[in-house]
């Protein structure tokens, strides 16, 4: 297909144009670092953990659908996902299968990578071979861009990174959306300081993909408050792949080996699933009621079922509804107009009923019925 040679407007020195989380992206992942303000703005105040206030970009980017490309041709958009290995991700995929629709006026290539790193460095050449007019991905892992990003720049094909981020010189990229996993790990470890209120915390930690910002991010994010914490112990961490039977085998080697925790912490829902079942078959409690505080990321929706029950006690929220953000920034570059280099993807934390927290919003039917995925 006829590729489109759009000039690249990328705002110079724009810094995010959402600064939800209470972080203006100068928290971002370090791989998507918001270029530096033109003059340094304070960060603002952290958002108060309300339900509504949705960012003014995120309802537009949700109910604004894409308008076929201005002269009625067909915009090519190859996109290399993760793969299909949770929830999130198949709510993500569903998102962008949903808006790069031909309906919408685009031409959609999707593969989905099964979270091999080498399979999505290919899928991205065979974008550039195609000639697409644009490439998005959801890199798997962080390190190892930089070569098939020169050759994409090479070949005149912007290329936006979505969900995660890459170690790589953001010039090599057009720019980058998703959510600040830094802020979301920060926000899981305010809220169980606040919880535990002074009480010892002997923690195991089932990470996500090994390499994945995702993992960094939350991981980064959550030991800068155990470091603030000198009666809490993380006893172990290990990589639990973001699904749930990585979750509960992790569980079950935990299960072994320890029998002092109090706190799981899961880097995404599938894994807490597994950690349950796990739990389950030992005869170790947990949720409100019991003796191991559960704390999730990703908030999807029987993420937040099970913390409406109490049995997860934490979830914080990662919206997966981003292809919104990925259309705006392609209509923005088929007009010529300038695009921000980083686009922070709004998200809050989310708590059992019961609980009141200056970190995350108390479960309820009605927040539940309310949710978008
Ligand atoms: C987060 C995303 C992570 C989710 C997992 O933005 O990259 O990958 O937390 C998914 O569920 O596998
Ligand atoms: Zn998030």
């Amino acid at each position: 297909m006829k590729k489109k040679v759009v000039s690249l407007l990328v705002a110079a020195m724009t810094v995010a144009s959402l600064t939800a989380c209470g972080n203006s992206g100068s928290d971002a992942p370090a791989a998507n670092p918001a270029p530096a303000p033109a003059e340094s703005e304070p960060a603002p105040a952290p958002e108060p953990a309300e339900s509504e206030a949705p960012a003014p970009a995120e309802s537009e980017a949700e109910s604004e659908a894409p308008a076929p490309a201005a002269d009625g041709e067909v915009i090519s958009v190859g996109f290399a996902q993760v793969g299909h290995e949770s929830d999130w991700r198949a709510a993500n995929t569903k998102n962008y299968q949903d808006t790069f629709s031909a309906a919408n006026g685009y031409e959609l290539s999707f593969v989905d990578c099964d979270n091999d790193h080498a399979v999505q460095i290919e899928t991205v050449r065979g974008f550039i071979e195609q000639e697409l007019d644009y490439i998005c991905i959801a890199p798997i892992q962080s390190a190892g861009w930089d070569t098939v990003l020169q050759e994409a720049k090479d070949a005149g094909i912007p290329v936006l990174i979505v969900d995660r981020a890459v170690d790589a010189d953001p010039s090599l990229y057009t720019t980058a959306l998703g959510c600040d996993m830094v802020a979301e790990g920060e926000a899981a470890g305010n809220w169980l300081a606040e919880y535990l209120n002074g009480e010892d915390a002997n923690i195991l930690v089932i990470e996500g993909s090994v390499g994945a910002s995702a993992t960094l991010g939350r991981t980064e994010g959550f030991n800068n408050i155990v470091s603030q914490n000198a009666n809490w112990k993380v006893l172990d961490s290990q990589s639990g792949d973001f699904t749930q039977a990585g979750g509960q085998e992790v569980m079950e080697s935990f299960i072994k080996s320890y029998s002092d925790f109090n706190v799981v912490v899961c880097q995404n829902d599938n894994e807490a699933y597994g950690a349950m079942d796990a739990m389950d078959a030992a005869g170790i409690t947990y949720g409100v009621d019991g003796d191991v505080t559960i704390i999730s990321f990703d908030a999807t929706h029987d993420g937040l079922q099970y913390t409406l029950d109490g049995k997860i006690t934490c979830n914080v929220e990662c919206n997966p509804l981003q292809a919104g953000f990925a259309a705006e920034v392609i209509q923005k570059l088929q007009a010529g107009e300038a695009v921000d280099a980083w686009t922070l993807v709004v998200d809050e934390a989310f708590v059992a009923p019961g609980i009141t927290s200056n970190y995350a919003v108390t479960m309820s039917q009605e927040v539940l019925d309310g949710r978008a995925y």
